[in-house]
């Protein structure tokens, strides 16, 4: 017999500068619940605004269509969902299938998106490989380049990830790079989308021995028909955002055709609830176990949802406090 359920949480969050012009002070989503032959899963689809092209309300639609066609005993077409629905329902059908493992990295690179001081103890915590991640390009390039040269100086095992979200021009990007001396730009691992257009970031990268990744870069070529790895040459990684590209399915052949490229693969969060977090948690360390997620965003929240982020200190509300708009009558498949 299979069931599902829809539900639409609210949770309190503040986005800070992580969304830049869009900041959020609560979280809105679906979690899907199924259930088949005793056994139960969930998935989250949560658009995220300013980023995701499907709207939360659109987003509910669509997954309650592909619900009624499971239960139904057919197949979720995930070509034809969008990419927040093809990644919720895929992720609570491989839950349910025990297809994604239990074993998760939960040792995410720390995100500093306010007082850098804060960042100096968490680091010093870290266990094994140390790595955290700064957004810059919201400041002058001057006061960037000294705060990340004074944490490379300060923390010799230290390697940071960047993200600009194409916040440079060429000429400022290669500023920045003036503010580090070349000794230490081996130990950024990347920036992230330096310049506003492809073709700029990948010239700063070739100038400056910096290497780049993409993220929005990928988010909107995958979009095209006929989507090749091989068009984004000159990066050094990928950044996945599952609820931005589509189902684990997807990500997995993503995951394939970069490593046949030498391409690095960050699976990195679009400010999911604990639910979905915990997942991509687990879709890491299965599929890129080497490589430490983008993960550290529970930080953002004022609670977590039914399945808790490990160590996360944050009150944990129940699914079933939550609004179930929708459940499918009981079948005999
Ligand atoms: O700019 O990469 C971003 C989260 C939501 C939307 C955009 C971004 C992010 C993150 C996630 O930065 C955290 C990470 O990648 O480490
Ligand atoms: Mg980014």
């Amino acid at each position: 017999m299979r069931q599902a359920k829809l539900y639409r949480y609210r949770l309190p969050m503040d986005s800070g500068v992580i969304l830049r012009d869009q900041k959020l002070t609560h979280r809105d989503g679906w979690i899907v619940e199924l259930s088949e032959d005793g056994r139960v899963s969930l998935g989250e689809i949560a658009p995220l605004p300013g980023f995701s092209q499907e709207t939360l309300e659109q987003a509910g639609v669509e997954a309650q269509g592909q619900l009624e066609l499971w239960v139904n005993g057919n197949r979720i077409e995930f070509e034809q969902c969008t990419p927040s629905v093809a990644f919720g329902l895929s992720a609570a059908l491989m839950e349910l299938s025990r297809t994604l493992p239990q074993d998760g990295n939960y040792r995410a690179a720390p995100l500093c998106s306010g007082d850098p001081d804060e960042l100096i103890p968490i680091l010093n915590n870290m266990q094994g490989s140390k790595v955290a991640k700064f957004k810059v390009g919201l400041y002058e390039t001057i006061r960037d380049g000294m705060l990340v040269s004074l944490f490379l100086e300060s923390i010799p095992d230290l390697t940071l990830r960047l993200d600009a979200n194409k916040a440079w021009t060429l000429e400022k990007a290669k500023q920045f790079a003036k503010h580090i001396s070349p000794s230490l730009r081996q130990r950024i691992a990347f920036v992230e989308e330096p310049c506003q257009t492809p073709g700029d970031s990948v010239s700063f990268a070739l100038d400056t021995g910096i290497a780049i990744a993409w993220d929005e870069t990928l988010q909107a070529a995958i979009k095209e028909p006929n989507f090749s790895v091989k068009e984004l040459t000159g990066v050094k990684a990928l950044i996945i955002k599952p609820t931005l590209i589509g189902s684990l399915d997807k990500c997995i052949r993503l995951i394939e055709e970069a490593k046949s490229h030498a391409i690095q693969v960050v699976i990195s969060s679009s400010l999911e609830s604990s639910v979905g977090l915990g997942q991509l948690a687990r879709f890491s360390h299965w599929q890129v176990p080497a490589e430490t997620p983008g993960l550290d965003t529970m930080q953002l929240f004022g609670a977590q949802l039914e399945t808790p982020w490990p160590g996360c200190l944050l009150p944990v509300e129940r699914l079933e406090d939550q609004t179930l708009v929708w459940q499918s009558e009981p079948t005999s498949l």
